[in-house]
């Protein structure tokens, strides 16, 4: 039997901290990999965030996945496994955005889905012949594989299924990394699938991680009609003209759909042209799927992007005032990222805005640090004033007004509770996930010796 482990980094701790409680969703990413692995390998699964990497545990193949936060720590973990004469494999959006950097730390990377080569590069490795780079194809034939959950018995992760649909986004933002990753496509599993796995998963609240899960409306009504009979509550994320369609709002909301992520931006969609972020064209429309989402009882997580040229300081007071007025249930106020890969970094490369063309690499950057040079103000004073105003949305005083909902957060107990517990965590997180350093100060710090 060969070994196989597969890692999920996180991002890093700062020092005395231990796990970053926030993040325990289960790791989805890993489950698909095991439901790709053939029987004659045994998997075992570390996750970074949630306990101690053990490199002493025999493997003959390391696994993991990588973000442009986490890749810091994934090179970390792989000079441990390296230390050890055990080969590594990377993949992910980082190592598929970014492969030249990657490939120098990792024994073979795959660049883009495992799903048409993770068998060919086991068999490989069982050869001891692994190539340094493997293409993974988008257009695999994508059913049949259900992930392995199972890997997960050992673990303690939010009770909660994370399950796909579909993959990648119709709209091409230029500071997306899903739109350059699956370079434009959008492609879904068979809805009855979907449904069978949620059956199995035996969760009666799942998050369907799609990026704009109305990328294709056809599919999405296709998916209701398969998701109403199983009676579970979802939340998903959607772009903003198609949470203004009642041809799709209601059947959603009708197959159990209780929230909403939306990427609104800005209350400037003039600014969101420099993004290619055409869909969100007006405040109107903005307004016109609100107004429907109330209707549907569709409680609304809005994110928010600060620091996009044109922009003022202004837009601070009026985005909070806009989310306490339509009562959100959660909000992020982020600041731009130049993602590497994305056509936005490529931008502020070209003009010499970034503070180093490997930001995520710098031993003293940290997570919620702004990577770049924004036009409206000095890079540091961005980021405090981002979490300065998350600060504030979390407040009492906007919990209260934002919780007086009686269609979204307050319209039944359970949704309250929600409600209260997750402004509590998103209050918690502006101290506890900003500041983080990338990685671990050192190379062993928290590997099981
Ligand atoms: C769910 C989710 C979360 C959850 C985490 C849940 C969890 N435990 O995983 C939450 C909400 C907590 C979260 C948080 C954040 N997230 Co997030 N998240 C996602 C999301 C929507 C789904 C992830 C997932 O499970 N995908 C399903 C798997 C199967 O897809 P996949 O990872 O692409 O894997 C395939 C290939 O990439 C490849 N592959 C991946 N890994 C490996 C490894 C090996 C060895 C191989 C061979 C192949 C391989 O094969 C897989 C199958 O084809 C993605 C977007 C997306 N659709 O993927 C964003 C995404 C990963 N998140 C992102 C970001 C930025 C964040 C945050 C930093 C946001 C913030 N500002 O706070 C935080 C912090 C993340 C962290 N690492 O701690 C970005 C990352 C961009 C980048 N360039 O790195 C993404 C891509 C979203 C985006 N719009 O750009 N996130
Ligand atoms: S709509 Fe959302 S997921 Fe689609 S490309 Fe734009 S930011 Fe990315």
């Amino acid at each position: 039997m060969k070994r196989l482990t597969l890692i999920m980094p996180s991002i890093g701790r700062k020092p005395g901290q231990d796990y970053v409680s926030t993040w325990q969703m289960e790791p989805l990413v890993l489950a698909v990999l095991a439901s790709l692995t053939p029987s004659e390998w045994e998997i075992t699964i570390q996750d970074d965030r949630v306990e101690p990497i053990d490199a002493d545990k025999p493997a003959d193949l390391v696994g993991i996945t990588v973000e442009t936060y986490t890749a810091r720590r994934a090179y970390q973990i792989a000079a441990a496994y390296k230390k050890r004469g055990v080969p590594v494999v990377m993949g992910g959006y980082h190592p598929s955005l970014w492969p030249d950097e990657v490939e120098k730390y990792a024994d073979a990377i795959v660049v883009g889905p495992a799903e048409g080569v993770w068998a060919q590069v086991l068999d490989d490795a069982a050869n001891k012949s692994l190539k340094k780079r493997y293409n993974g194809s988008f257009d695999f034939p994508w059913q049949g594989v259900f992930p392995r959950r199972e890997v997960f018995a050992d673990k303690n992760y939010l009770p909660l299924a994370l399950v796909e649909f579909s993959r990648g986004c119709s709209h091409h933002c230029s500071f997306c990394s899903i739109t350059s990753f699956a370079k434009g496509k959008h492609y879904f599993r068979p809805p009855a699938e979907v449904a069978e796995e949620i059956r199995r998963t035996g969760q009666k609240i799942v998050f369907l991680i799609d990026d704009n899960i109305a990328a294709n409306p056809t599919a999405v009504k296709d998916l209701c009609k398969a998701l109403k009979p199983l009676k579970v509550k979802w939340v998903t994320q959607i772009s903003v003209e198609a949470a203004a369609d009642p041809e799709l709002i209601e059947p959603m909301a009708d197959a159990g759909c209780v929230g909403v992520l939306i990427g609104f931006e800005s209350l400037r969609p003039d600014l969101l042209c420099s993004l290619n972020k055409k869909s969100n064209d007006s405040i109107e429309l903005y307004e016109r799927a609100l107004a429907l989402l109330k209707k549907n009882h569709i409680c609304v997580y809005a994110t928010f992007l600060f620091g996009i040229d044109g922009d003022d300081v202004s837009s601070f007071p009026r985005t909070l005032e806009f989310a306490n007025k339509h009562q959100f249930f959660l909000v992020a106020f982020n600041h731009l990222v130049p993602f590497p890969g994305t056509t936005l970094y490529a931008k502020l490369a070209a003009q010499g805005r970034m503070i180093s063309d490997a930001w995520w690499l710098e031993e003293d950057f940290k997570f919620g640090q702004v990577p770049y040079r924004p036009i409206m103000m000095p890079a540091d004073e961005l980021a405090e004033t981002c979490r300065k105003f998350r600060r504030k949305f979390y407040s009492t005083r906007s919990v209260v007004r934002r919780g007086l909902s009686l269609q979204t957060n307050m319209q039944n107990f359970s949704t309250f509770a929600l409600f209260i517990t997750q402004n509590y965590y998103g209050r918690r997180e502006v101290d506890e996930k900003f500041g983080i350093p990338l990685g671990f100060p050192e190379e062993n710090y928290l590997l099981k010796a």
